[in-house]
């Protein structure tokens, strides 16, 4: 069997995504996520101008030297469009690897190693009455673990929180928006959403919080330090990570467990955090990271410092990689918890999937393959818009991290 078609479609049904298709000279098909937020023509034309090329004709079984091949053979190593492009790559190869035997991709990963998958969602609320309305709801249909954003007084918007009532979804068409920010209301206000939820809920449901990569170690050791009395399941992205020392300093402070990495693409971004033990959660993913093959290492590498997996899956990770995810988190040994949030129902439409969420746990299904097919035909009733993400000032205009 031979790889003898690739081909790359971009659509924006509900919002941007790349997808890939494989096909073999027998008529397999597989198919990849390349999607990478507000970048998604670099990595389309990376695939299709670069990579492919180089793909037609190789035996869809051999996964390891196929990955090998693109991400040595380039000499050009790392970076998020290359590690994006590869994954689609090595997703599409593994959900043809997997039809072909006829069995669900777990099957090839390990077999599963628990009944189902916890995920967490996204609550958020322009204040904390309504943040904490938003977490009810969640409970009530029977999530076991939910993250909670609010809105910061003094702050027109913030991460994580709808300006309105619809879902949120940060990038948006036209020219990058311009959020204000200020640390310290932040840090005044987050253990009093807090406060509220552990009052209102108790301790049981897990409750989780991402300060997405805004403060400094020792501004995220003081918030893990007074978040500690409300026993967070994890706090993500306390601090920018591409100094692995300051996670050092953040966990020299505080109990509280530490999330990060859902912007890393190899190994290399966080062999010292889990070396030494800063981390106790990865949020690395089967898309950004580079794809099946490299992830399963890196989970293992983990699994021996006993930090454990908290794959990425927000929106702009597509279906796919939804999918190949709970495939990989229901077979990994030290699987913790996956994010799931909901996508728009265009999006639902475009990617027919198996999976499917129940009393808190997603299970991957048991088709063969990973289990999340691609509906060109209506994909392409949806052509690509730019659209950014947001980018973040100070209150006195300094560019901050978004
Ligand atoms: O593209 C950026 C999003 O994936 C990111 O902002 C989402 O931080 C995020 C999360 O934890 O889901
Ligand atoms: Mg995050």
């Amino acid at each position: 069997m031979k790889v003898a078609e690739a081909q790359v479609f971009v659509c924006c049904p509900g919002r941007n995504f790349v997808t890939l298709k494989l096909t073999t000279d027998d008529g397999l098909v597989g198919y990849g996520d390349a999607t990478l937020n507000g970048r998604e023509l670099a990595v389309a034309s990376y695939l299709s101008d670069h990579v492919l090329p180089c793909i037609i004709g190789r035996d869809p079984f051999q996964t390891e030297d196929t990955w090998q091949y693109v991400y040595r053979g380039a000499y050009w190593r790392k970076g998020p469009v290359t590690m994006t492009a590869i994954a689609a790559v090595d997703v599409a190869l593994w959900d043809i690897k997997a039809k072909a035997l006829n069995t669900p991709l777990y099957n090839l990963l390990g077999g599963k190693s628990r009944h189902g998958v916890m995920v967490y969602s996204h609550a958020n609320g322009r204040d904390l009455e309504e943040t904490a309305d938003a977490v009810a709801k969640y409970i009530e249909q029977g999530y076991l673990a939910v993250r909670a954003q609010t809105g910061v007084p003094g702050l027109p918007s913030t991460y994580g929180v709808s300006a309105d009532k619809t879902a949120y979804e940060p990038a948006k068409a036209g020219l990058p928006e311009e959020h204000v920010w200020s640390t310290e209301k932040y840090m005044r206000h987050v253990p009093l959403l807090f406060e509220k939820l552990r009052a209102r809920f108790g301790f049981e449901p897990h409750l989780l919080h991402d300060a997405h990569h805004r403060l400094t170690p020792i501004q995220a050791g003081r918030l893990g330090k007074d978040l500690e009395p409300y026993r967070l399941f994890w706090l993500e992205d306390p601090t920018p990570a591409e100094l692995q020392e300051g996670f050092g300093v953040i966990r020299q402070h505080t109990t509280t467990p530490l999330a990060v990495g859902e912007v890393f693409d190899s190994v290399w971004d966080c062999y010292k955090l889990i070396r030494e033990q800063w981390i106790d959660y990865l949020r690395m993913d089967v898309l950004h990271g580079g794809g099946v093959t490299p992830m399963q290492k890196i989970a293992a590498y983990a699994d021996m410092h006993h930090v454990q997996t908290g794959s990425h899956g927000a929106t702009d990770l597509s279906p796919i990689t939804m999918g190949t995810a709970l495939h990989f988190d229901i077979a990994v040994h030290n699987f913790g918890i996956q994010e799931y949030m909901h996508f728009a129902p265009a999006t639902e439409e475009v990617f027919p999937h198996d999976y499917r969420f129940e009393g808190g746990y997603m299970h991957p299904g048991e088709s063969a393959g990973h289990g999340v097919g691609f509906n060109e035909k209506l994909a392409a009733r949806y052509p690509y818009q730019r659209a950014y993400l947001p980018v973040n000032r100070k209150l006195d205009g300094t560019l901050w991290n978004w």
